[in-house]
């Protein structure tokens, strides 16, 4: 197999900062069989490799985002024909997050579509951290920028981990978002790493840009000063009224080969198999899960788009013998050292 693996004291891969573009497209272009194989092997070293991790995400406040996304159905730039909404009420997250748990899911994903949070919205936000940590699920939230005081208001009310997605290359970023940049988005990163709040950071595939920055997308994060804890990878799911309707579809292959290398250059990271799953034989995605995903989306909903649904989980999951992660386990990762 050609790429040695540099393995640490432990037996375990490195975990490394230092990635290049070259290295990593390397990667990307190795046979497939020698790709997938290394991936897998790297995620034996950190994970088991037969648990999944799932997240249930719920939109709490839908539509009429001033931002730009080219991918968007929520964004007001593009008319997509969806009804925009206020943030709702605790109490129906609360009781969403609660049937959630019922059904498995492990950690609440809380998503608004705004540039970034208002201050008078933040006590209903952290309301809603605050009942959802209490039923004990992990709490997740995506609500754009924050602010270094937003960060710290969130991690005091009890966030886990915070979304914020780079989405694609430096180089690819301006063809799909005008309205805030890259860095934009990592200054964000870096308030929510500061306040101590996990990170989740990821992107999509399928907009249409080049292998090299599907690469260069997972080179960013892996050298950011520490990896993200979860890593989301989406298919695109093409939204009619969207600049993106028509970016064509993506080899699937090509898709598995880029969570290999999310695999592959964030170890110990849980890498999701994020939105686009509908659109997926169980094939692809039991390849998916052989090159290092260990987390999914659960539930009906995305938070406007669909999702396989859980009775379609129960059965491929059952197939493939995989093992859910139970609420209250966490996502263990095996001597992982500082990431
Ligand atoms: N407004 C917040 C923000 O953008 O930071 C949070 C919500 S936003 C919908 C969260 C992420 O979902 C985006 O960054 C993008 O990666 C993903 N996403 C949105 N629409 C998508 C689509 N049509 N297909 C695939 N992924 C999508
Ligand atoms: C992420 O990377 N994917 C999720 C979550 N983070 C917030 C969102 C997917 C959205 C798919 C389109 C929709 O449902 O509107
Ligand atoms: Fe708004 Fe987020 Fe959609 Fe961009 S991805 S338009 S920020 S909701």
């Amino acid at each position: 197999m050609t790429g040695q693996m540099d393995h640490s004291i432990s037996g375990q891969p490195e975990i490394r900062h230092d990635w290049s573009s070259a290295e990593a497209r390397a990667l990307y272009d190795l046979p497939f069989n020698d790709l997938i194989l290394k991936a897998q092997l790297t995620h034996r070293a950190y994970f088991d490799p037969n648990r999944i991790q799932r997240s249930q995400l719920l939109s709490i406040k839908t539509g009429g985002c001033a931002e730009d996304c080219g991918y968007c159905s929520q964004s007001a730039h593009h008319n997509t024909g969806l009804k925009a909404s206020k943030l709702i009420e605790v109490e129906r997250v609360l009781a969403e997050a609660r049937r959630a748990r019922e059904a498995g899911s492990t950690r609440y994903c809380m998503g608004a579509a705004w540039r970034s949070p208002k201050e008078r919205d933040m006590d209903a936000i952290c309301a809603m951290v605050e009942g959802v940590k209490a039923l004990g699920m992990e709490t997740c939230m995506t609500l754009g920028m924050l602010t270094p005081k937003d960060t710290i208001r969130l991690k005091d009310a009890g966030l886990d981990y915070y979304n914020h997605n780079i989405d694609t290359s430096e180089r690819h970023y301006d063809k799909i978002i005008t309205t805030r940049t890259f860095a934009d988005r990592l200054d964000t990163l870096a308030n929510v790493r500061e306040a101590g709040i996990k990170v989740c950071c990821g992107g999509i595939v399928g907009m249409g840009e080049e292998a090299l920055d599907r690469v260069d997308m997972l080179v960013t994060l892996a050298n950011l000063p520490e990896h993200p804890e979860s890593v989301p990878i989406n298919l695109l799911i093409p939204v009619a009224g969207t600049p993106l309707e028509n970016a064509g579809d993506i080899d699937p292959i090509e898709f598995v080969r880029t969570i290999a290398v999310a695999r592959l250059l964030m170890p110990a990271s849980t890498v999701r198999l994020s939105a686009g799953r509908t659109e997926m034989s169980a094939e692809m995605q039991a390849l998916c899960f052989f090159a290092g995903a260990n987390s999914i989306f659960a539930g009906e909903t995305l938070l406007t788009k669909d999702n396989p649904g859980e009775d379609e989980d129960a059965s491929l999951f059952r197939r493939l013998g995989l093992k859910p992660l139970q609420p209250g386990e966490v996502c263990e990762r095996r001597n992982a050292e500082s990431v």
